[in-house]
């Protein structure tokens, strides 16, 4: 696949802090489009998405509002991603808070259906974000986009109809934990989801903990959806994110992830959450972040047999 669409989601209101919103001009700033041409894609910029909250919603309440708001934005991004997902380019949705997730997952789930093939999932993230709205402790609804995404009850009621279609959990595998809630713990157990916290990382080390999930998804003819949250990485190389947790991966474990994604040739959609430019000086992390995405399109040092599945 030659062709790269770019879809900004300027979502915020999942996150319970401002900033989020200028995540995906942060990514254009950092020249992420230049660096995909320069690989020799195709790449076009279709702007920004927006929320569609629903006509009839009388929030009397700020709390019901960024409800209101997170539901639109679903309800915006599943039906983009529910499109993009069947032509014949790569979407990647910037983000935004991980609540756009909800939108991104179940639409690439509605493609992929359409398709006749599994959508598996790669959740590279220091959180499961598999609370509901009944385990929350915070209340805020990037904490909770796995759990709905994988179609465990309760996301309807907010949604006002049922959630459109939905991941296998047992399609989905999640490197990088460092903070997961108790009770989100429980649920992340029974669903069957594979998860990898860095301490499984640094023992294994993150290759043989990724190329297992990739000969399964090989396997089963399936296409891979990456989501990738800023805080996946150590807060060190990637300080512009609201909820930083120390021991993150590092550059180079990052990295490896994204060269071995990109020789797997399976991904086929990403999303590029949690980026709070105002948190950062002089746009290292977007930076960061553009590099990576670069790394999963094929930027390397040297050439070296394609090894797709
Ligand atoms: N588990 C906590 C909560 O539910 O609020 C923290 C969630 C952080 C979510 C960020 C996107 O990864
Ligand atoms: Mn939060
Ligand atoms: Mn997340
Ligand atoms: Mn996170």
């Amino acid at each position: 696949m030659n062709r790269i669409v770019l879809l900004g989601a300027p979502v915020e209101e999942g996150s319970g802090r401002r900033g989020c919103r200028m995540g995906p001009d942060a990514y254009r700033t950092a020249g992420l489009q230049e660096d995909l041409s320069g690989l020799g894609f195709e790449v076009e910029d279709l702007g920004n998405a927006t929320c569609e909250p629903a006509p009839d919603a009388v929030a009397p309440n700020s709390r019901l509002v960024e409800l209101e708001r997170v539901a639109g934005w679903t309800r915006a991004l599943h039906g983009w991603a529910r499109d993009l997902g069947q032509r014949d380019a790569f979407p990647i949705y910037l983000g935004g808070d991980h609540s756009l997730s909800l939108g991104t997952v179940t639409g690439q789930a509605a493609a992929a259906e359409a398709l006749g093939r599994p959508l598996f999932v790669l959740w590279l993230d220091a959180h499961s974000d598999f609370n509901t709205f009944e385990t929350t402790e915070t209340g805020h609804l990037h904490g909770v986009p796995l759990a709905y995404a994988c179609g465990l009850p309760g996301f309807d009621a907010l949604l006002g109809r049922p959630v459109p279609s939905v991941v296998d959990p047992a399609n989905v595998c999640i490197l990088g934990l460092r903070s997961v809630d108790k009770a989100e713990r429980v649920l992340l157990r029974r669903s069957g989801a594979e998860a990898h916290d860095m301490r499984a990382i640094d023992e294994a080390g993150i290759a043989r903990l990724l190329e297992p999930f990739l000969e399964t998804v090989a396997g089963a003819g399936g296409l891979l959806h990456v989501s990738l949250d800023v805080d996946f990485l150590d807060p060190g190389i990637a300080p512009a994110v609201g909820t930083t947790v120390p021991g993150g991966a590092t550059f180079r474990e990052a990295h490896l992830v994204m060269e071995m994604l990109h020789d797997s040739r399976l991904v086929s959609s990403l999303d590029l959450v949690e980026l709070n430019p105002f948190l950062d000086d002089r746009g290292q992390t977007a930076r960061l972040m553009v590099d990576l995405t670069a790394s999963l399109f094929g930027r390397q040092v040297l050439d070296r047999p394609t090894r797709g599945h």
